[in-house]
C-alpha cells in the first residue's frame, strides 16, 4: 500500500508512503483514486487532510516510468477527480511539493506549508511543461506573471514566498498534521471557495510583467524548447477555457516528453543519481566526519575548505606560515560572507562557521582530522612532502586525499606509510560552487577509504564520479583532447573566435579559447616546456600556444592572449592573432579551408566521445554515463542536450550537430 486512509472525527486524513520522494508512480495513482472514491461514498467525511509520509511531500511524476507505456489512470486524470470532489481536500505540505507534486496539491482546495517547505514546477529542467493541470491551476491562483516566472524557469518558491502570491493558504508552525487538522475544522464553519479550475485566471501583478518574464526566460534558455513551449501554454491558459487549456497542455506535454532535449535532460537527471549507485559501501556514514583538514589556502584550497564550513563541517586550513594563513584565511571568510549577503546561510549559521574554522601554519593543529585534503602547488615533489608530514601527525585512521587535478595518485599513495588511506578528491573551482567531485582511485586505496570520501561528497551535496588514476582523470583528459583538436582546426583554417562561436551556439558556456585565456595560457606553457625533452617528436604539436605567450600574450590577465581585452575583460577577436595563425599555417605548409561552425562542433564531439571510448577501455570511468556527468558538470556541456556519450547513441535529429562515428587517432602530445 502506497496511499493510507484514516479518520479523525469528521476529517479523512490521506496519507501517501511512496520513499524516497513520494513521487506519484502507478501505485500512488491508482490508491489515490481508490481512495478518492470511498471518501466521496462516505457520508460522515466532510473534509480530507492529504500529507505525505517521510521527509518531503511528493516530488511529482515518477521520473522512471516516463519511457514506459502509459498506466492508467493518468495523473491528470486522477487530479480532475480531486478538482471535482464534494469534499475539500487541504494539502499539507512539508519539505518539496515539485512538479505533479504541486499540481496535486493545486487540485486540492487548499494548501499550508512547513515554514522551511519549497513548492515548485521544475518540469522545464526535464525538458518538459506541467503535465496534470500546472500551466491552467496556477494562474487562477496566483497572478500570470508569476505563474510563469515558477513555470518557465522552473525554480522553487519557499513557503514565505509562496503565501504573498496566494499559493498556499497558511504556513503551519509546529506539527503539520495537527495545523491541517485545526484548518480542516476552521474552514467547515464558512463557505467554501470554488476549486481552482472553476476560478478566473489572475491578471499580471502590472501592465507587461508577463511579457517582461516571458523576455528573461527566452534569454537564460536559448535553444530549448520546453522554456519557450511553457509560455507558449501560460499565454494559451490565460485566454481559453480550462477543459480546451488542459488538452492543449496535455498534448504540448506529450509532444515534449518524445523529444531529444526532453529525454537528454532526463538521462542527466538519472545519470547524476547512479553515478555511486553500485558503490554504495558500509563503513562510513554522512554524520561519520566532523573534522576536516584543508592543506593550502589558495583559491582551490580555499573553496575546498568554505565547501566544508558551508555543509557544517569544522575546518583546520594550513598554509605555510602565518603570513599565507591569514590570506588563505581571508579568501575563506570573503565566501562565507558573500553566502550570507545572498541568503543562503544565515547570520546566526554564519557565526557559527566562525567558531569552526582554524588557521595554522603548524600541521600538529591537524591531530583529530577526520579527513585532510592537500590542495598545494601541482608539483609531486611538494606533495610528497605534505604527505610525509601529514603520515607524521594525523591519527592513523585519518583519511589523506590529494586534489591534485592530474599528478601520479599512485606515485603520492606509495611515498606515504599507508597507501590504503589515500584518495584523490578532485574539486573543480569554485570548489564551494561546482557540484562535481571526481573521487580518483589508486590502486591501494581500501574499501573504508572509498567510504569516507563518498560520505563527503553526500555532506558537501558534489556529484561524485568515480575515475582511475591516469592523466587529467576524466574530465580534463578530455578537455585536454578537444582542446587539442581545436588548436589543429586554428592551423587547418578556423580562427579562435570562430571555434568559441561554435561552441557557445551549440550550448556550451564558453569556447575552449576563451576559456584557456581566462585560466591563463602560461600554466600550460610551462608545462609544455617541461615536457618538451621527453615529447615524440614524430607526433604533431601546435606551436601557436607558444608564440602566444612568447609575445608576452599570457591571456586576459595579461590583456591579450587568442583575443584581445581592451577592457581588461570582454574579449575581442585580434587581426594580430589571426596573422601569428596564419604564419604557422604557412610555416607548416598547410593549406588553409574555413570550416563551417557543424563542422568544428562534430570535430569536437567525436573528439569528446573518442577519449571517452579510451577512458572507458582503460577501465578510467565507470560507464559512458559518468562521463555525461562529468562533461555536463565540469565544463557545462548543455544539460538538455545530455552529454558527449549520450549523444553519440540516442540523438538522431537534424537540430543537433551530427557526431562523427570514428573519432580522431591517438593523439599523447596532445594532452599536454
Ligand atoms: N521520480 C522518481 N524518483 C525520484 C524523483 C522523481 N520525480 N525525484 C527524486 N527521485 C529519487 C532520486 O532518483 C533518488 O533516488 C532519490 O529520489 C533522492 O533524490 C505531471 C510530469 C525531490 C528535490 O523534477 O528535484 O511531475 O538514488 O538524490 O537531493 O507535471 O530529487 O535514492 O534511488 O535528488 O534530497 C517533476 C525531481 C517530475 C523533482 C530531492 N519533479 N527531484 O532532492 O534527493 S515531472 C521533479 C528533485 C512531473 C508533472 C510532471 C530532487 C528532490 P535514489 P535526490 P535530494
Amino acid at each position: 500500500m502506497t496511499v493510507h486512509l484514516a479518520r479523525r472525527g469528521n476529517v479523512a486524513i490521506v496519507t501517501i508512503d511512496n520513499p524516497p520522494v513520494n513521487a506519484l508512480g502507478h501505485a500512488v495513482r491508482r490508491e489515490l483514486s481508490d481512495t478518492l472514491a470511498r471518501i466521496e461514498a462516505d457520508v460522515d467525511v466532510a473534509a480530507v487532510v492529504l500529507i505525505c509520509a517521510g521527509r518531503t511531500f511528493s516530488a511529482g511524476a515518477d521520473v522512471r516510468e516516463f519511457d514506459k507505456p502509459p498506466a492508467a489512470p493518468a495523473l491528470g486524470a486522477v487530479l480532475r477527480a480531486i478538482d471535482h470532489a464534494t469534499k475539500p481536500w487541504i494539502a499539507a505540505i512539508q519539505g518539496t511539493a515539485l512538479g505533479g507534486g504541486l499540481e496535486l496539491a493545486l487540485a486540492c482546495r487548499f494548501r499550508i506549508a512547513c515554514p522551511n517547505a519549497r513548492l515548485g514546477l521544475p518540469e522545464v529542467t526535464l525538458g518538459l511543461i506541467p503535465g496534470a493541470g500546472g500551466t491552467v491551476l496556477l494562474p487562477r491562483l496566483i497572478p500570470a506573471d508569476k505563474a510563469l516566472e515558477i513555470i518557465g524557469f522552473g525554480k522553487p518558491v519557499n513557503a514565505r514566498e509562496a503565501q504573498a502570491v496566494g499559493l498556499i493558504d497558511g504556513i503551519a508552525e509546529g506539527d503539520l498534521l495537527e495545523a491541517a487538522m485545526d484548518f480542516a475544522s476552521g474552514i467547515l464553519v464558512n463557505p467554501l471557495p470554488p476549486p481552482a479550475i472553476a476560478r478566473q485566471v489572475i491578471p499580471e501583478s502590472a501592465p507587461g510583467a508577463f511579457v517582461a518574464v516571458a523576455t528573461r526566460i527566452a534569454a537564460k534558455t536559448p535553444g530549448q524548447h520546453a522554456p519557450a513551449a511553457a509560455v507558449q501554454a501560460l499565454r494559451g491558459s490565460l485566454s481559453i477555457p480550462p477543459i480546451e487549456a488542459l488538452a492543449a497542455e496535455a498534448q504540448t506535454f506529450r509532444h515534449l516528453k518524445q523529444s531529444d532535449q526532453s529525454r537528454a535532460l532526463r538521462h542527466v537527471f538519472l545519470a547524476e543519481r547512479n553515478t555511486t549507485r553500485s558503490v554504495r559501501l558500509d563503513g562510513a556514514a554522512p554524520n561519520d566526519l566532523a573534522m576536516m583538514g584543508v592543506i593550502g589556502g589558495g583559491t582551490m584550497g580555499a573553496g575546498i575548505a568554505a565547501a566544508c564550513l558551508l555543509a557544517g563541517l569544522s575546518v583546520v586550513m594550513i598554509e605555510r606560515d602565518t603570513a599565507a594563513a591569514a590570506a588563505g584565511a581571508a579568501r575563506v571568510s570573503e565566501i562565507i560572507a558573500s553566502s550570507e549577503k545572498r541568503g543562503l546561510i544565515s547570520a546566526k549559521k554564519h557565526a557559527l562557521i566562525k567558531r569552526a574554522f582554524l588557521t595554522s601554519d603548524d600541521y600538529a593543529a591537524l591531530a583529530r582530522a577526520d579527513l585532510v585534503i592537500e590542495a598545494v602547488f601541482e608539483d609531486m615533489g611538494v606533495k610528497k612532502q605534505v604527505f610525509a608530514q601529514l603520515d607524521a601527525v594525523t591519527r592513523p585512521d585519518a583519511i589523506l586525499a590529494s586534489n591534485t587535478s592530474y599528478l601520479d595518485l599512485n606515485e603520492i599513495a606509495a611515498s606515504t606509510r599507508n597507501p590504503a588511506r589515500v584518495i584523490g578528491l578532485h574539486f573543480f573551482s569554485p570548489a564551494h560552487v561546482m557540484r562535481l567531485l571526481e573521487i580518483v582511485m589508486p590502486d591501494a586505496a581500501a574499501d573504508r577509504t572509498l567510504a569516507k570520501a563518498l560520505s563527503l561528497a553526500e555532506r558537501l551535496r558534489k556529484v561524485p564520479v568515480l575515475a582511475g588514476v591516469c592523466d587529467g582523470f576524466i574530465a580534463n583528459r578530455i578537455m585536454s583532447a578537444y582542446r587539442c583538436e581545436c588548436e589543429y582546426m586554428l592551423e587547418e583554417g578556423a580562427l579562435p573566435w570562430q571555434v568559441d562561436r561554435a561552441m557557445t551556439a551549440f550550448g556550451m558556456p564558453m569556447g575552449i579559447f576563451q576559456m584557456q585565456d581566462l585560466a591563463g595560457l602560461d600554466i600550460s606553457w610551462a608545462m609544455r616546456k617541461r615536457q618538451a625533452a621527453t615529447r615524440d617528436q614524430d607526433a604533431r604539436y601546435v606551436e601557436i600556444g607558444d608564440r602566444l605567450c612568447e609575445a608576452g600574450r599570457l591571456g586576459r590577465k595579461s590583456g591579450r592572449g587568442y583575443y584581445w581585452y581592451p577592457d581588461g575583460k570582454t574579449p575581442v577577436p585580434d587581426p594580430e592573432v589571426e596573422a601569428l595563425i596564419k604564419q604557422e599555417s604557412e610555416r607548416k605548409r598547410l593549406r588553409r579551408i574555413v570550416p563551417s561552425d557543424a563542422a568544428i562542433m562534430e570535430r569536437i564531439l567525436s573528439t569528446m566521445q573518442a577519449e571517452g571510448h579510451r577512458i572507458l577501455r582503460e577501465g578510467i570511468a565507470r560507464n559512458a554515463d559518468d562521463i555525461d556527468v562529468v562533461m555536463v558538470n565540469a565544463f557545462g556541456f548543455p544539460r538538455w542536450r545530455g552529454g558527449p556519450m549520450f549523444m553519440e547513441t540516442r540523438v538522431r535529429t537534424t537540430d543537433t550537430v551530427q557526431p562523427g562515428t570514428d573519432g580522431p587517432p591517438d593523439q599523447d602530445q596532445c594532452r599536454t
